[in-house]
């Protein structure tokens, strides 16, 4: 009986964390109330509807735009990403690194996206995107032009 009760429980932690952490691609039944946390929807957002982010000390401005509307889950996709200085020209020779995560689950992205065409004054092709989960995602791009480096956050849902 006592060997019986452990295992349930050992099964029950098991389907959780399951459940928290890889259950995008499972009905969206699955997601309601397991957690009590809000995760209804199948995950998306409007391909805008990031605002730009200034980078931690002000050098650049950011500005992402998903080239598949609306962003949905479990689908790679590209962004276009247009950098601009804290003035407002735009930066033409940068170096482009992105990360993602979901901070409160501690993990990344499925992806290791990349900029993969400078298509000029200050356009980016980030390729490779992928979110595999409904909620709270940080993307970071880590900008580096002119002998100087900075760091642009967006903090984006998919609901
Ligand atoms: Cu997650």
């Amino acid at each position: 009986m006592f060997r019986h009760t452990i295992s349930l429980f050992t099964l029950s932690c098991a389907l959780f964390f399951f459940a928290a952490c890889t259950s995008p691609t499972a009905s969206p039944a699955a997601d309601t109330g397991m957690d009590g946390m809000s995760m209804p929807g199948g995950g998306s957002m409007a391909a805008d509807a990031l605002p730009p982010a200034t980078s931690t000390d002000g050098l650049f401005t950011v500005t992402a735009t998903s080239q598949m509307d609306p962003v949905t889950i479990n689908t790679i996709h590209s962004w276009l990403l247009h950098v601009q200085t804290g003035d407002g020209v735009d930066v033409t020779d940068a170096r482009i690194d992105v990360e993602g995560s979901m901070p409160a689950h501690s993990h990344g992205l499925p992806t290791t996206p990349q900029i993969t065409e400078n298509r000029g004054n200050g356009n980016y092709l980030l390729e490779g995107m992928k979110f595999n989960m409904a909620g709270s995602w940080v993307i970071t791009a880590t900008i580096t032009a002119g002998g100087q480096s900075d760091t642009a956050v967006f903090d984006l849902q998919l609901k």
